[in-house]
């Protein structure tokens, strides 16, 4: 077995090659290659085409592009990892990209480790406003909010939904969880969040902890 199908996979996804990527995924998949590993060399994959767009080697079509490459290669890996999740329900949580914020990719998969996870998804979309963030805590009383914002700009609307979660006295019955490029440790605890500034999947598991912990404290 060998991760040359790896590179393959990020080389194909950086040339825009829609075709090769989706051969590489499958092929990596029949060789036993974890769909964790595969995301990374997308991810990985995508991190150049952002370089090469900054360097104006790319422009927005080719960020566009790429994306649609990503969404169609986790067409493939998606199903498996629901496969392997568990089914049983264990918690509820409302998540979004926030306000000005269009990117939804790392979103999604955080949305897809918490589905696989046993989580119900009240999925807000893209360009989410504090008020929408608000009415959905209101109505679907979820035990977990997560944010998603990958630009420099856009990360400081994740204080905004805090602080509106603050003044309608709904923050201390969820837990906030926040992700993205834009998003470092150092932010996470400047805005009061719980969690952040990790992977999806690593995200999704401290949501899983989370809500385990709270049925056990119930049960007390
Ligand atoms: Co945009 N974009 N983009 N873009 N884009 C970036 C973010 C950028 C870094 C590219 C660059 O210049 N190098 C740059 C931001 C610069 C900055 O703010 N400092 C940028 C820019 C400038 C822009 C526009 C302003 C360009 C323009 O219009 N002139 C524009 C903004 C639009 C808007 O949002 N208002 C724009 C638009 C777009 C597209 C729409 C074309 C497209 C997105 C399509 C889509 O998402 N459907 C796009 C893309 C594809 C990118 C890059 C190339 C790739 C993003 C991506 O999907 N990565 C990106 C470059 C980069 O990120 N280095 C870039 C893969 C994905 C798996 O990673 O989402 O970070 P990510 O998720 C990670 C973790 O962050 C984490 O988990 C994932 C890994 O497991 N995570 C969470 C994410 N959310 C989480 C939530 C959690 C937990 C973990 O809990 C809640």
């Amino acid at each position: 077995m060998s991760s040359d199908v790896l590179n393959s996979i990020k080389e194909a996804l950086v040339g825009l090659d829609l075709d090769k990527t989706i051969d590489f995924v499958r092929m990596a998949v029949e060789l036993g290659f974890k769909p964790m590993d595969i995301i990374n060399a997308l991810a990985d994959g995508m991190r150049v085409v952002g370089e090469r767009y900054e360097k104006n080697e790319y422009f927005l079509s080719e960020l566009i592009m790429a994306a649609e490459i990503f969404k169609e290669a986790m067409n493939v890996l998606e199903p498996l990892i629901l496969k392997e999740g568990r089914a049983l329900y264990i918690g509820k949580a409302v998540v979004g990209t926030v306000e000005g914020d269009l990117h939804d990719i790392g979103k999604n998969l955080f949305v897809m480790f918490l589905k696989s996870m046993g989580f119900e998804v009240i999925d807000l979309g893209v360009d989410v406003p504090p008020k929408k963030f608000v009415e959905a805590v209101k109505q679907y009383k979820p035990d977990v909010v997560g944010m998603s914002a990958l630009l420099t700009t856009t990360v400081l609307n994740m204080k905004k939904v805090i602080d509106a979660l603050n003044n309608e006295g709904l923050r201390n019955s969820i837990k906030v969880i926040v992700g993205g490029a834009a998003v470092t440790k150092e932010y996470v605890n400047e805005i009061g969040a719980d969690a952040g500034g990790i992977d999806a999947y690593e995200g999704a598991l401290i949501c899983r902890k989370w809500v385990e912990e709270k049925r056990k404290a119930d049960l007390r």
